[in-house]
């Protein structure tokens, strides 16, 4: 399978309001170094860096005057004399606020985001660019061949909305994949979301259209986050209804019960005719996550791999979530595992 991975992610280091503390956060470069390591163990590859950033792609999914907005913030942040290491949102526009965008750094920081869990720094601009880069590189390459690829994306993306970051996702990358899939010919690509958080944003971006469709299993937002998005009733809208799937579970879900819902999620994407695959790989539903409240062990990562080759499309998985960095990697790699004869 091709691998395509970047180290522009390095110089990308978060901030998270955790606790009422500002930590570095759990989304940090160790994570990539977990994966890279675990892939050249396995023997997984060739690697490949992703092809250059395709403005225009993102443009697709994303609002223009959002991406103009992450690829100047950084550099107003500095031009305003501000010192702190990192640009972060305060207020945002909630219930009974107006949506009129604002002129102020710290007035479109809250317009453009949905949560403090997620700064912008110097080096977040360039990762997100290499990680887009890279879920586009991976799906040009499952569109020309019909083999698997896998983006080792960092930062992630299924949390980033249209026009607002937030849960250490700024483009979403999964989303930029399925477009590309759909210019390259197919009628119809589904995407998958093992991730523990809801995917809110790609849902978001996919919402009113049926060409693209959105299915994803996670903790069920009335406990977790993202908290406002990922209910049972969200089943899209126009011609998307009946496009987006969400299949939410209790804190302290276990394999039994996750692996019951993955069912239903295979039955509904092979109802559904989609060509292609995108898979939003988080790999946070791990027993040990420090920041999840799933029960799946290091094997039932082998057994996601193989219920997704079983479905027997040509797929572009994409990195996500997983935070219990040691074994981060070696988790991946399982479910990778799948593809191997591929
Ligand atoms: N410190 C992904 O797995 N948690 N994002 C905020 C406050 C945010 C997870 C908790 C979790 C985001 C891609
Ligand atoms: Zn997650």
């Amino acid at each position: 399978m091709l691998i395509v991975s970047s180290d522009a992610h390095r110089h990308h280091h978060c901030l998270e309001l955790d606790g009422a503390k500002l930590i570095d956060s759990w989304e940090g470069p160790d994570r990539a170094d977990s994966i890279d390591a675990a892939l050249l163990v396995a023997g997984l590859g060739p690697s490949v860096e992703p092809e250059p950033f395709d403005r225009q792609l993102v443009e697709r999914v994303h609002l223009p005057d959002y991406v103009d907005f992450l690829s100047e913030a950084w550099a107003r942040w500095v031009a305003g004399g501000n010192e702190a290491p990192a640009a972060m949102a305060f207020g945002w526009p909630a219930r009974r606020f107006r949506s009129i965008r604002p002129r102020h750094l710290n007035a479109q920081l809250g317009f453009y985001s949905f949560a403090a869990d997620c700064s912008i720094g110097a080096g977040t601009w360039p990762a997100a660019q290499a990680s887009a880069a890279m879920a586009d590189t991976a799906a040009r390459h499952v569109a020309e061949s019909g083999q698997p690829a896998f983006a080792r994306c960092r930062p992630p993306g299924h949390h980033a909305m249209r026009d607002q970051f937030g849960g250490y996702c700024y483009v979403n990358n999964a989303a930029v994949a399925a477009e590309r899939l759909i210019e390259l010919g197919a009628a119809r690509v589904a995407i998958l979301d093992v991730d523990y958080h809801h995917g809110n944003g790609t849902q978001d971006i996919f919402y009113g259209r049926d060409d693209v469709i959105f299915c994803s299993i996670h903790a069920d937002p009335l406990v977790e986050f993202p908290y406002f998005l990922g209910h049972r009733d969200e089943t899209g809208e126009g011609p998307g209804e009946g496009s987006n799937l969400n299949l939410p579970l209790p804190h302290g879900t276990d394999a039994t019960a996750w692996f019951e819902q993955l069912d239903r999620a295979a039955l509904w994407i092979k109802a559904s005719g989609a060509e292609m695959l995108v898979v939003s790989l988080g790999v946070d539903t791990f027993e040990h996550d420090p920041i999840s409240r799933f029960r799946l062990s290091r094997s039932d990562f082998t057994e996601i791999g193989r219920r997704i080759v079983d479905l027997d499309l040509p797929t572009v998985l994409v990195m996500e979530g997983g935070y219990a960095t040691e074994e981060l990697g070696k988790n991946v790699v399982e479910v990778l595992s799948g593809f191997s004869d591929t």
